[in-house]
C-alpha cells in the first residue's frame, strides 16, 4: 500500500504516531494524520496548540538565588523568579558546576537518570543524547526499569525467565481474535491507551482488533471499577472489582478450578514448577484461610456466584487471561501479575492459540501488534564507568537518604550523595508520587539542571533551564518497535525562541569539558542521521531480511515501508508443544507458580508464592475512616502523561478551568456535589482541585482522576495545594515492594468536598514563571514574545521550607 502525505507536507511522527505538518492560519500548523492510519490518535489535535504555547521555554534561564548565591540546597527551588541570560552564560555555568560537581564529590554524585518519554526520534532522543554525554564525562548515577513496568520487569524474570518474552512475544491480535472466545481482562482492554507507543506507530491496529472482537462475538469479562476500560461494542460482562483486590479474584477463581476439578494436571505437571504449593495455600495449608469465592467476595465486592460461574465458563471455553500494567503499578502489584499467570496456567491454555496469558493488551499501543519487530537505528553509547543507580521511581529516597541501603531483586545497595541533578526529556514533578515529598527532595542537591522545550513543573523547579526543540524543530527520523515504517522526520517548523537541539546542548557542554570531538565525532546532526542509518541498512540488507533504500531516496520519500512480520503468533508456544527441548530461562526451565529463589529473598512484602496481601489504601480497610475513596490516577485519554497538557484536545476537556474527576452519583450526591462543580480532593498528603463529572460508569466509592495536569502548587500552602489537579500530590511514595521498588501511583484513599473556600486559586501553569532582571549579568536580547509579567525584583520569601 502506497499511500502518500501530499506535497509541501513534512513528515514526521510521534509517540501518538506518524503526520504530517505544513502551515497553517496564522503563522501556525497544520497538522495531517497518516494516510496510512486506519485511526488516527485524537491527540493529534493537541499537537498544534501545545507547539507554540506561551509556556515554550523561550531563552536559557536561571533561578535568582542560584545565580546570585551559586550552587548549594535550597528550599526556593519552584517559589523564586528566574533571570533570563545568554546561552553562552548559561553554557559557561553548567559546564563549570558539573566540573566542581565531579572534582568535589566524584562522577556518583551526578544523577542522570532521567526518567522520561521525551518525544520520538531515534537520533535527538534526549535521555540517549544525555547518558552519551554523561558518560563520556565520565560516568553518572542511573536509573533503571519504567515507571510503567517497574514491577513487572523484576517479578516475570523469575517467573517466565524473561519479561521481554511475555511483552515482545504476546499472542498476536489477529490469533486473539480468530481463537479467542472468551477474554478475562483484568483492568479491561482501555482502548484510549492503545493510541500511543514509544518511539512511534504508523499504523494503528487495536482499534480495529476492538471492533473485530466485536464482529467475531468474542466475549469479554471486564473486570475493572471503570466501565470505560473496555470501549462498547464486544459482549461484555462487568465485574466492578474494588481497586487494588484482584489477586483475591484471581485466587479465588483458581481455588474455583481446582475444587471443581477444572484445572489441567497434566500442563500443570509438564509446563510449571510449584502448583502443590500454590494449592496448599489456596486450601488455607499455611495460614487457615481458604481462598475459595465466598472468602475473595467480601474483599473483592464481586458475589460469590458470579466469580464461580466466571470459573466455569473459563474452563468450559478458550479463554485468554490479560493484566494491565497498571496492577503492577500499585502496592504489592508483583501479587496480581502473579496470580493471572497462575490462574491462566491452571486453565492450561498457555500456549494454545487464543489462550493463556497476556500483559498489557489495551497498556500500549503495541502490545500483540503483529508488526516486523525491527531494531531501528539507535545512538551509541558508551558504558556507564559508575555502578551506582536508583530502580526509577526512588528519586525522592535517593535524595532524601544518602547513605542508606536498599533492597532491589534480592540484593543490597546504597544510595549515593547527590549533588547535582541533570534531566532532559522528563518531568518528575508530572510523573513522581507524593510531590510535597519530592519537591524537599529537590531542595536538598547543590544544583538542578533541566532541559525543557516547556516550563513544565519541572523546569519551575530546576536552577539552570534549557530551552530546548521539539521534535517538529529539528530533523531526525523514528518509528517504534514494531512500526511498519521507518519515518523521516523532516524540520517543519524554525526553533521557537531561542531553543536549542539537545545534541547542540550538550555537544556545546562537551566542548567547554575537552571531550567535544569525541561526543560529536565530528559530524552534523545531518550527517548522522546519514551514518546511523548508513550502518542500519547495510546491517539489515546483510542479513537478507529487507534491502532499504539509499539515505536520500528515503529522506525526499518522508518514510521506508518496513518488511511485514507474522501476523499470527503465540506466547510460549514452542514451550508448550517441548518443554525439554524447549524450556525457559528459569531455574526449573518451566513456568515457576511458586519460585524458590524469591521465597529464599524472605521479602514479607513478596512471598515465594501468589498471595493476597492487603495494601493499606483500599476501599473499606483500616485506613478509608477519614479518606473512604478509592482514587484511580490512570493514564489520561486526552495527551500523553504531561504532553499537550497546553493543547486543544486536553484544554477541551478542563471542567471548571480544571482536570475533570470522575465519580459516582451516589458518592456525589452524599456530597452535595453537582456536574461541573469544583471539588477539592484531599488525604494527608496533600490536595487538588478539580472539575466534577457525574456517572454511573466508575464504581461507586472510586473515583478517577487522570495524570498529567500541569502541577501548580498554591504558594505557601503546605501540605501542597495543586489548583490544577494533579494526583500525584495525592499518592504515596512507597515502592509495590522490596523486590522490585515499582511505582505504586494507581491508587490512594482520598476524601472529596465541594470547594467552599470562596475564590478559588487560579490556574497559573498556563503562563511562564516570573522573571526579574539582574545588572552584571549578560541578559538574553528579547525573542519577540509577549513580556513575561511583571515579577518582584526581590525574591519572595519561602513559606513552603521543608
Ligand atoms: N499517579 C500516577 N503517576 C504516574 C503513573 C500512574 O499510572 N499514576 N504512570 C507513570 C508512567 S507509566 C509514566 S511512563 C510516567 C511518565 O512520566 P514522563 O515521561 O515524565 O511524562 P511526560 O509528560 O511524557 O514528560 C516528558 C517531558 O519531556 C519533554 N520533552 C519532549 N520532547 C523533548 C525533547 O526533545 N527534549 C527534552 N529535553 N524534553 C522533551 C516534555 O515537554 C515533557 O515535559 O508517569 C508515571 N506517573
Ligand atoms: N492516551 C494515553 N495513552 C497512554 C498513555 C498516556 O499518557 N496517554 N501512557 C502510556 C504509558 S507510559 C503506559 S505505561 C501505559 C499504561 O497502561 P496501563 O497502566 O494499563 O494504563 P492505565 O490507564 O493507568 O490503567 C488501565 C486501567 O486499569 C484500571 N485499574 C486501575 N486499578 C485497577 C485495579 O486495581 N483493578 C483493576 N481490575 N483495574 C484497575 C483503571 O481503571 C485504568 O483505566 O499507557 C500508555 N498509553
Ligand atoms: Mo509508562
Amino acid at each position: 500500500m502506497t499511500a502518500v502525505l501530499p506535497p509541501r507536507t513534512s513528515p514526521t511522527t510521534s509517540h501518538w504516531g506518524a503526520f504530517g505538518v505544513r502551515p497553517g492560519a496564522r503563522g501556525g500548523v497544520e497538522v495531517l494524520p497518516h494516510p496510512a492510519d486506519p485511526s488516527p490518535s485524537p491527540l493529534l489535535g493537541g499537537v498544534a496548540g501545545a507547539l507554540d504555547h506561551p509556556t515554550r521555554v523561550r531563552r536559557p534561564a536561571v533561578r535568582q538565588g542560584w545565580l546570585e548565591h551559586g550552587p548549594g540546597p535550597s528550599t526556593a527551588r519552584g517559589a523564586e523568579p528566574f533571570v533570563e541570560v545568554e546561552w553562552e552564560h548559561a553554557l559557561d555555568l553548567v559546564a563549570a558546576e558539573l566540573d566542581r560537581v565531579r572534582r568535589e564529590h566524584g562522577n556518583q554524585a551526578v544523577f542522570g537518570g532521567s526518567y522520561g518519554w521525551a518525544s520520538a526520534g531515534r537520533f535527538h532522543h534526549a535521555q540517549s543524547q544525555l547518558h552519551r554525554f554523561l558518560g563520556q564525562f565520565g560516568g553518572y548515577t542511573g536509573s533503571r526499569n519504567s515507571y510503567s513496568l517497574g514491577t513487572s520487569l523484576v517479578l516475570l524474570p523469575h517467573l517466565v525467565g524473561d519479561a521481554e518474552t511475555v511483552l515482545r512475544a504476546a499472542s498476536s491480535w489477529p490469533t486473539i481474535t480468530r481463537h479467542t472466545r472468551l477474554i478475562v481482562a483484568f483492568g479491561g482492554v482501555p482502548a484510549k491507551n492503545v493510541y500511543v507507543t514509544p518511539g512511534g506507530v504508523t499504523r494503528h491496529g487495536t482499534p480495529g482488533h476492538l471492533a473485530a472482537l466485536a464482529a467475531r462475538g468474542v466475549e469479554v469479562a471486564l473486570v475493572s471499577p471503570l466501565r470505560d476500560d473496555l470501549p462498547d461494542g464486544p459482549a461484555t460482562d462487568w465485574f466492578p472489582v474494588a481497586p487494588a483486590t484482584d489477586t483475591a479474584l484471581m485466587l479465588a477463581l483458581t481455588h474455583t478450578l481446582v475444587a471443581e476439578g477444572l484445572h489441567d494436571r497434566a500442563f500443570l505437571d509438564a509446563c510449571t514448577t510449584g502448583f502443590d504449593t500454590l494449592a496448599d495455600y489456596l486450601h488455607g495449608g499455611p495460614d487457615g484461610v481458604v481462598k475459595d469465592a465466598d472468602w475473595a467476595a467480601a474483599i473483592c465486592g464481586i458475589e460469590a456466584g458470579r466469580i464461580r460461574a466466571l470459573a466455569r465458563r473459563m474452563a468450559a471455553t478458550r479463554t485468554l487471561v490479560t493484566v494491565t500494567w497498571s496492577l503492577q503499578r500499585a502496592r504489592y502489584g508483583e501479587q496480581p501479575v502473579w496470580a493471572g499467570l497462575a490462574l491462566a496456567a491452571a486453565l492450561g491454555q498457555i500456549g494454545l492459540p487464543g489462550g493463556g496469558f497476556g500483559h498489557g493488551y489495551g497498556s500500549m499501543g503495541d502490545v500483540g501488534d503483529p508488526g516486523p519487530q525491527l531494531r531501528l537505528p539507535f545512538l551509541p553509547q558508551e558504558p556507564n564507568p559508575v555502578r551506582d543507580f536508583i530502580p526509577c521511581a526512588r528519586i525522592a529516597d535517593l535524595l532524601l537518604h544518602p547513605g542508606e541501603a536498599f533492597d532491589y531483586d534480592g540484593a543490597r545497595y546504597t544510595y549515593p550523595d547527590i549533588r547535582l541533578v541533570h534531566w532532559a526529556g522528563g518531568n518528575p514533578f508530572h510523573h513522581h508520587q507524593d510531590l510535597g515529598r519530592l519537591r524537599r527532595a529537590f531542595a536538598r542537591p547543590d544544583t538542578v539542571i533541566v532541559h525543557e522545550p516547556h516550563w513544565t513543573s519541572t523546569a519551575r523547579h530546576a536552577d539552570i533551564v534549557l530551552p530546548v526543540t521539539t521534535a517538529l524543530e529539528r530533523e531526525d527520523f523514528g518509528g517504534g518497535r514494531r512500526d511498519t515504517h521507518l519515518i523521516a522526520m523532516h524540520r517543519a517548523v524554525d526553533p521557537v525562541g531561542e531553543a536549542r537541539d539537545d545534541h547542540a546542548v550538550l555537544a556545546a557542554l562537551a566542548d567547554r569539558l575537552g571531550f567535544g570531538e569525541r561526543f560529536t565525532e565530528g559530524r552534523t546532526p545531518r550527517q548522522w542521521l546519514e551514518h546511523l542509518y548508513a550502518e542500519w541498512a547495510a546491517e539489515l540488507t546483510a542479513s537478507g531480511r529487507a534491502q532499504p533504500p539509499a539515505f536520500d531516496r528515503f529522506w525526499s520519500a518522508g518514510e521506508w515501508q518496513l518488511p511485514e512480520g507474522p501476523s499470527e503468533f503465540t506466547l510460549f508456544e514452542e514451550f508448550r508443544a517441548d518443554p525439554q527441548r524447549s524450556p525457559l530461562r528459569t531455574p526449573s526451565g518451566r513456568i515457576e507458580l511458586a519460585s524458590a529463589t524469591v521465597a529464599a529473598m524472605g521479602l514479607p512484602d513478596c512471598p515465594g508464592h501468589p498471595s493476597w496481601l492487603e495494601p493499606e489504601e483500599r476501599l473499606g480497610g483500616p485506613a478509608a475512616g477519614r479518606h473512604p475513596l478509592l482514587l484511580i490516577a490512570n493514564q489520561p485519554a486526552t495527551r500523553l502523561h504531561s504532553q499537550l497538557d497546553t493543547g486543544a484536545v486536553s484544554l477541551a476537556a478542563k471542567v471548571a478551568g480544571r482536570e475533570a474527576v470522575q465519580l459516582h452519583p451516589d458518592d456525589a450526591a452524599g456530597r452535595g456535589i453537582a456536574e461541573g462543580d469544583l471539588v477539592r480532593i484531599f488525604n494527608d498528603r496533600g490536595a487538588c482541585l478539580a472539575g466534577a463529572v457525574l456517572t454511573e460508569r466508575v464504581r461507586p466509592g472510586v473515583v478517577r482522576l487522570p495524570t498529567g495536569a500541569w502541577f501548580d502548587p498554591v504558594p505557601g500552602v503546605e501540605p501542597p495545594l495543586c489548583a490544577h489537579g494533579n494526583p500525584n500530590v495525592l499518592t504515596a511514595d512507597l515502592p509495590s515492594s522490596r523486590l522490585s521498588q515499582g511505582c505504586v501511583g494507581q491508587h490512594a484513599l482520598v476524601q472529596l468536598e465541594r470547594w467552599s473556600g470562596g475564590e478559588p486559586p487560579p490556574v497559573t501553569v498556563r503562563t511562564p514563571p516570573a522573571f526579574v532582571r539582574r545588572t552584571g549579568v549578560p541578559t538574553a536580547a528579547p525573542a519577540g514574545v509577549p513580556a513575561a509579567p511583571a515579577a518582584p525584583a526581590e525574591p519572595p520569601t519561602d513559606p513552603k521550607a521543608p
